[in-house]
């Protein structure tokens, strides 16, 4: 059922993280949110923005993507009349990259579409399971104490894996004391968020030894190549994150061996239906895929719960409880962990329910085109 889009509300929210998240390349305190809400002539739809407020994970920030929605991709998407879901990546292609403002959109688009028909994400995904296992990622910190006593907390929270970030001079001891400290049952990997160089390669190969799910994007974006390299020296399975921002990138990836695993962030890639697609691709060559996360609020989360749902994410995501992140969430229903579990959302639509007066506690801008 095609949708008449007819206004477009910004809404732009600031929530401070319960401690800073450091990571290769930054800090992270509190995140300045671009919401999405569409008006259309069956009901409203709401899309979360994953961009940061700097482009230091990505080439998107958080201004530049609500300007490129403003300019560009709204006067698209509302020009060729009444549209589906479906169809809103195909409306938006001839505008390059900006997959993040993109993915926002048609997640909008398909909240509303969704909620107009009463079915939910999950459903029209095709997912399967009603939970699935959680994952928490942990951040760098000055000191190993900091660090292990943290993982610990974690561990005590019932988590499935731990993610650890790493950088060069954070990584083989950090990850040597908490693999002695989890165990080796333990699901155990490790992010670099590109941190790395070619040269780096025998040095990263010493984190074999450790058991490892898989280590993710050491090397810079473009370093395809490079990535290929490490994954024939490593037998640490080679994860890609930022080299993947499309079908095709990924597709390229894993034939010329780079990606061994591919973390799957909607986001990233231009939208869920998109993320759907390289799963596909994933599950047809026999590459593991799982569920990346963004610092996102109950929206952004929902929606990732119900794809980590589909039978491809065979290892857990970085869906965490809520509270991980955040004191306070937007959504009536925030995730929470339980047995190392997140529930997938019921509910139609992206499966959330808006915490209307705390939604509007925290706005600090609103501009409806
Ligand atoms: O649980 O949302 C989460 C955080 C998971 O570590 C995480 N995300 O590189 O994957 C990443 C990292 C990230 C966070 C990247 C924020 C970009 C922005």
């Amino acid at each position: 059922m095609p949708l008449q889009l007819r206004h477009l509300e910004f809404r732009r929210i600031a929530l401070d993280l319960v401690t800073p998240f450091r990571t290769s390349f930054g800090v992270e305190t509190r995140r300045d949110v671009l919401l999405l809400r569409v008006e259309t002539d069956h009901g409203d739809g709401w899309g979360e923005c994953v961009a940061l407020q700097e482009p230091r994970y990505s080439p998107e920030f958080v201004d530049g993507a609500q300007l490129v929605v403003r300019d560009h991709l709204w006067p698209a998407l509302t020009g060729g009349g009444p549209l589906t879901a479906a169809e809103v990546a195909h409306r938006l292609a001839p505008f390059k990259g900006h997959q993040m403002a993109k993915a926002a959109l048609e997640m909008a688009v398909l909240d509303a579409e969704l909620r107009a028909a009463g079915r939910r994400l999950h459903d029209l995904l095709g997912a399967e399971r009603e939970r699935v296992p959680s994952g928490v990622s942990v951040g760098i910190f000055d000191t190993l104490d900091e660090l292990l006593a943290q993982v610990q907390g974690y561990v005590d929270e019932g988590y499935a894996r731990i993610k650890l970030k790493i950088e060069p001079g954070w990584d083989l001891e950090p990850v040597r004391l908490v693999r002695e400290l989890v165990g080796d049952d333990m699901g155990l990997q490790v992010d670099a968020n590109t941190a790395y160089e070619r040269s780096d390669i025998e040095h990263l190969c010493r984190l074999d030894e450790f058991g490892l799910l898989l280590i993710e994007q050491p090397l810079p974006e473009e370093d395809v190549v490079g990535h290929a390299r490490l994954a024939r020296a490593s037998s640490t399975p080679v994860c890609l994150d930022e080299s993947i921002v499309s079908l095709q990138t990924a597709a390229d990836a894993i034939e010329l061996g780079a990606a061994e695993v591919v973390n799957i962030k909607p986001g990233r890639v231009g939208g869920y239906l998109e993320a759907r697609r390289i799963h596909d691709l994933c599950v047809d060559r026999g590459v593991p895929v799982w569920c990346g996360g963004m610092l996102e609020t109950g929206i952004g989360r929902a929606a990732n719960a119900a794809l980590a749902a589909l039978p491809g994410f065979t290892l857990p995501g970085d869906i965490s409880a809520s509270t991980r992140f955040y004191r306070r969430d937007i959504v009536r229903d925030p995730i929470t962990v339980t047995d190392g579990h997140v529930a997938v959302p019921t509910a139609p639509g992206l499966g959330f329910e808006l915490d209307v007066a705390f939604l509007d506690e925290i706005t600090t801008a609103s501009v409806t085109i």
